[in-house]
């Protein structure tokens, strides 16, 4: 039943009388991680307000935006761009400002790229 566990060393004998640490040190800095900023569709914003958001704030022109904005308005989301974190955030923090500012429930999101 016993088995005794004694001798519960992982160094042993066998080996060289050393733990191997395996230290990885990284050439270059990790690159951050990016974020996708999604639009949401709903039902009382203004196709022409959602077409000067994305002028605005990500920097497409009429026919991107455009696209871009049909696109939530039939699918009901869809990325406006995808960017460093705190970019992407500050991205979604102006446009609900811009929207509310506006009296638009416009909505915007952020999701792990
Ligand atoms: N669905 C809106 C309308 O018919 C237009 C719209 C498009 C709203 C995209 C939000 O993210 C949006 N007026």
């Amino acid at each position: 039943m016993d088995e005794g566990e004694k001798g519960d060393d992982d160094e042993g004998d066998g080996g060289a009388g050393q733990i191997d640490l395996v230290t990885k040190t990284r050439a270059k800095p990790k690159k951050p991680s990016q974020f996708k900023v999604l639009m949401l569709n709903d039902d009382y914003t203004p196709m022409e307000f959602v077409v000067l958001v994305l002028k605005r704030f990500f920097r497409m022109d009429m026919e991107q935006a455009t696209q871009v904005m049909l696109h939530v308005h039939q699918r009901g989301v869809g990325v406006c761009g995808i960017y460093p974190y705190e970019i992407a955030e500050t991205k979604v923090n102006q446009v609900m400002d811009f929207a509310r500012q506006n009296q638009h429930p416009l909505q915007c999101t952020l999701e792990k790229a």
